[in-house]
C-alpha cells in the first residue's frame, strides 16, 4: 500500500497510546472486524453527517423535526421550571431549537458531543441566537463518565437523545446508556428520545445507500481519519461502501469491504484483507414504540409518552427516571 503523501503524524508515543489508537487495533484484528462508529465524527465525518440528514433517502430526520414542530409544546409541560437540558450527541443542535423555543422553562442548554470543534462552532451559533439562554458544551465521550458544569448544579437536569443515536448501540449497550443517563440526570428526570421504527426494508435500505453517494463518503471518511491521524496506509479507492437492513436482527448494517486481497499497515501492525472482507462499521438498530419502551422499562425508565410522524416511520418517546 502506498503511504498518502501528507499524512499528519502524531508523535509515535502519542498515537500508540491514545484510545482511538488502542479501539482501531482491536476492532481490526478482531475476527470478524469492526470499528466503533463513534470514531465517524471527526470534523469531516460531522459535516458528512449533516449532508446525509439533508438527502431526499434519509426520512429520519425530516421525520424526527415533524414531530418536534408538532408536539414540542406538549413534551415542554413535562420540563420542570429552570431545566437544566443535557442533549447527548448534539450534532447541529438543531432539533433542540424546537424544544427552546416551545419551553420558557430551560435555563440551560449542555451540548455533549465528541466532535469537540463542531460542538463548539454549533455553541457559539446557538448563544448568538439565544442571548438569553447558557449555553454550556461539553466534548465527552457520551459513554464515559464526564462532569456537568458546575452552574448547572442550581438547576433541575432533563434530557434530550434525537436522531436514533441510541439506535447505534446493541441493547445492552442501550441499557447500559440508560442508566448511566440516569445517574447523570437524577431520579425523576425526563428524557426526551428519539427512536427509529421498524419499517419496509426498501424504504431502510434507500436511507442507508443514497443516490449521491454521502453515506458511502461518510463510511469511507473513517479509513481517511485513520490515515490521517494514526498515519496508516489504507487505500480508499480499494474498499467500497455495503449498508444493507438485516431483519432477523431490526437493523441497518453498514461495513466497508475489501474490493481485493491487501495489507494495511496501521500503528506498526500489519492488517492483513481476503478479498470480499468487510470491517463491520456500524448498527442503527429499528425499534417499535413498544419494543423500546420494554427495553427502557428493564433499564431504570417509565415510558410516559410516545409521538409518531403521519407514516409512523420514526417516534420520539418521553420517559422518566424510575425512583
Ligand atoms: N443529535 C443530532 C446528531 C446525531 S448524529 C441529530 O439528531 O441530528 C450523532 C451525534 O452524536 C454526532 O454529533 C456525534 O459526534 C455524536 N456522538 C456519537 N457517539 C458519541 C459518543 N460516544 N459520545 C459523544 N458524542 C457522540
Ligand atoms: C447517528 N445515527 C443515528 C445515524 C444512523 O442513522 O444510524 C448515523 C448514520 N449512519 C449512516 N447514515 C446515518
Amino acid at each position: 500500500m502506498s503511504i498518502p503523501s501528507v499524512v499528519a503524524r502524531q508523535p509515535a508515543e502519542e498515537v500508540h497510546s491514545s484510545s482511538f489508537a488502542r479501539d482501531v487495533i482491536e476492532g481490526l484484528t478482531a475476527r470478524p472486524k469492526r470499528l466503533p462508529p463513534k470514531y465517524f465524527y471527526d470534523e469531516t465525518g460531522s459535516r458528512l453527517f449533516e449532508e446525509i440528514t439533508e438527502l431526499p433517502e434519509y426520512y429520519p430526520t425530516r421525520c424526527e423535526l415533524a414531530i418536534l414542530r408538532a408536539h414540542a409544546t406538549d413534551m415542554a409541560r413535562l420540563l420542570p421550571p429552570k431545566t437544566a437540558l443535557i442533549e447527548f450527541g448534539s450534532g447541529s443542535s438543531k432539533k433542540v431549537r424546537l424544544l427552546i423555543d416551545a419551553a420558557p422553562a430551560i435555563a440551560a442548554y449542555v451540548p455533549v458531543d465528541i466532535s469537540a470543534q463542531w460542538l463548539n462552532e454549533e455553541a457559539a451559533r446557538l448563544r448568538r441566537d439565544y442571548p438569553r439562554l447558557t449555553v454550556l458544551p461539553v466534548a465527552a465521550d457520551f459513554t464515559q463518565a464526564f462532569r456537568l458544569p458546575r452552574s448547572v448544579a442550581a438547576l433541575a437536569p432533563a434530557g434530550f437523545f434525537p436522531g436514533s443515536t441510541i439506535g447505534n448501540f446493541e441493547a445492552h449497550q442501550a441499557c447500559a446508556f440508560l442508566q448511566h443517563a440516569a445517574r447523570i440526570l437524577g431520579e425523576d428526570a425526563i428524557l426526551i428520545v428519539g427512536i427509529d421504527l421498524v419499517k419496509d426494508p426498501k424504504i431502510l435500505n434507500a436511507a442507508y445507500n443514497d443516490a449521491a453517494g454521502v453515506t458511502a463518503k461518510f463510511n469511507l471518511n473513517l479509513l481517511a481519519r485513520i490515515n490521517r491521524e494514526l498515519g496508516a496506509d489504507f487505500d480508499l479507492a480499494s474498499f467500497c461502501h455495503q449498508a444493507f437492513y438485516n431483519r432477523e436482527r431490526a437493523r441497518i448494517e453498514m461495513h466497508l469491504a475489501s474490493r481485493v486481497r491487501q495489507q494495511v499497515v496501521v500503528c506498526g501492525r500489519t492488517i492483513e484483507f481476503r478479498a470480499g472482507e468487510t470491517i463491520h462499521t456500524e448498527n442503527s438498530y429499528k425499534y417499535t414504540v413498544e419494543s423500546f419502551g420494554a427495553l427502557a422499562r428493564g433499564c431504570g425508565w417509565t415510558p410516559v409518552d410516545a409521538w409518531t410522524d403521519a407514516d409512523g416511520y420514526f417516534s420520539v418517546q418521553a420517559l422518566r427516571a424510575a425512583k
